[in-house]
């Protein structure tokens, strides 16, 4: 097989993928892993599935809000059984207004996951970023619940198929009290999860990657690779603090975070 013709089955089988994943969110249907299917989904080949995936949201009027990281905590990586973090888009149908149900409508098997959540300042571009430039680069962080989706049967998949798979994107609701990143201890900003009123888990920042910031750093590293930077004004979900919980009809999950108030949702 020549180059060209390698180029030309790597962009197929990427945009196959993308055609896929995009289809079973539209249908609200899941599916087995792409990779089981497709030996050819490598790292590099899921990301590319996740950038045309995001052009075919913009082509049709999405609009490109942020980023959001997807298994940065060992809590996450342990309930999923991946051993890195990956990055994924964020766009504005993904926002929840505060107060509004779990839209079920449109997720197949939502999960919530409290968040720690940067809005950026300023742009940050990768390679070589660190920890304390990252920091430097927010201009204020809040308390967010994500509620993910998987396109895949059970949630089960590889890195890759989540990478393909937008890091599992469903929508996110951001929560009251905004803080600038230097007036608090990230890695020591605790949450509790509860839901009912039990609280079925807890963690502190430090759980993301030793420290929210370290996330935000390997993210403007990792979409450096693809050309990217993290804009001024995005959001950033850092990625989930503790293991999501599924979200049954009728629940009330909340997220009581030390200084960053608390945010509550209801199961639709
Ligand atoms: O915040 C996160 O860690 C999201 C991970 C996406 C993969 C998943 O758990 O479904
Ligand atoms: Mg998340």
């Amino acid at each position: 097989m020549t180059s060209e013709q390698q180029t030309s089955e790597r962009h197929w089988s990427a945009g196959r993928i993308a055609d896929i994943l995009l289809d079973a969110e539209a249908t609200t249907t899941s599916r087995t892993s792409l990779s089981a299917e497709w030996p050819g989904l490598t790292l590099p080949v899921a990301y590319e599935a996740q950038d045309i995936a995001l052009a075919a949201r913009k082509a049709r009027g999405e609009i490109v809000t942020g980023i959001k990281l997807g298994l940065t905590s060992r809590a996450k990586q342990r309930q999923m059984g991946v051993d890195a973090p990956s990055v994924a888009w964020l766009t504005d149908v993904m926002a929840l207004p505060a107060g509004d149900p779990v839209p079920r409508n449109r997720l197949i098997h939502p999960r919530a996951e409290p968040e720690i959540a940067f809005v950026m300042g300023r742009r940050l571009a990768g390679p070589g970023v660190t920890a304390a430039q990252a920091l430097a680069a927010v201009d204020h962080v809040f308390g967010a619940i994500e509620i993910i989706d998987s396109r895949y049967a059970g949630f089960k998949f590889t890195l890759e198929d989540a990478v393909a798979d937008n890091n599992s994107s469903g929508v996110y609701v951001t929560g009251p009290v905004l803080r600038r990143p230097e007036d608090l201890d990230l890695a020591l900003e605790a949450c509790l999860l509860e839901i009912d009123g039990q609280i079925v888990d807890t963690a502190t920042g430090a759980a993301v990657q030793g420290h929210p910031a370290e996330a935000l750093a390997f993210a403007a590293n990792t979409l450096a690779e693809r050309g990217h930077a993290i804009e001024a004004g995005w959001v950033v979900l850092t990625g989930g603090m503790t293991d999501a919980v599924a979200v049954e009809p009728g629940a009330r999950v909340a997220a009581h975070f030390t200084s960053l108030g608390s945010i509550t949702i209801s199961g639709g």
